[in-house]
């Protein structure tokens, strides 16, 4: 009985157990100010005009990152199913390439002038970190995981009753919060669980590290929305 782990005897996943563990900073990424903004309709559209941009630039760089982890989970997953569920999140990261311009145009933004802010350019980084060959494929399937989630639990809160958000920018909130994006969340998350049941405890401890940095970077990414350019540049 003393050796199992909390998880083992709640039985509950290794994720909900680090969730549990780092409640505050998960608040802190799906309840940021900024989503609040939107969800009580307060938003400057100034700052959503500059995460719509900076977006943009971040999703091309996951693209890159998504199809990492698609070749590991080809290479190193024991279940096709796998696979198909990065293969999907792929197609629809084709669909959102295109959303973005759309989207774009709707609010007269030039995609091709954004330059990336401080926080962009940092998480890229990151990303970029994590496409590695030598990178373990429960590490970056929980990043993924993690990184999806943040957008999926925040827009989805936009959208929960009593909310006030403005019409044009319900098409944003329901990209992300709708419950199809739910339900493929959660398959990232069983995949997440059952890798990193069978996972070393190194392998652990570096994906936790990096389930708290993707957190971190969701944090400054709002955090760099709402600052005016004329602030972040002094
Ligand atoms: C910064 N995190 C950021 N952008 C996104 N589009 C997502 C997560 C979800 O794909």
């Amino acid at each position: 009985m003393e050796s199992k782990t909390r998880e083992e005897m709640e039985k509950i996943g290794i994720i909900d157990s680090w969730l549990r563990k780092h409640q505050l900073i998960y608040i802190g990424a799906t309840r940021h100010p900024f989503i609040l903004s939107i969800r009580d309709g307060s938003v400057d559209l100034y700052c959503f005009k500059t995460w719509l941009g900076q977006d943009y630039i971040f999703v091309r760089e996951f693209v890159a990152f998504a199809a990492s982890v698609l070749m590991k989970a080809c290479k190193e997953s024991d279940e096709s199913s796998d696979m198909e569920v990065i293969l999907g999140a792929m197609a629809a990261l084709n669909d959102e390439i295109r959303w973005f311009k759309n989207e774009a145009s709707k609010w007269e933004i030039e995609l091709s002038g954004i330059a990336p802010r401080k926080a962009t350019q940092d998480y890229c980084r990151f990303l970029e970190s994590l496409m590695g060959k030598e990178v373990e494929y429960a590490v970056v399937i929980t990043a993924f995981w993690a990184i999806e989630s943040v957008y999926q639990e925040s827009f989805a809160h936009c959208l929960e009753d009593g909310n006030e958000t403005p019409p044009p920018l319900l098409d944003t909130c329901q990209r992300w919060g709708n419950r199809d994006f739910g339900q493929y969340c959660f398959s990232l998350k069983k995949i997440a669980d059952r890798w990193l049941k069978k996972a070393s405890g190194d392998i652990l401890k570096k994906t936790e590290v990096v389930l708290l940095s993707v957190l971190e970077h969701e944090v400054a990414f709002w955090n760099m929305s709402r600052v005016h350019v004329a602030e972040a540049e002094h």
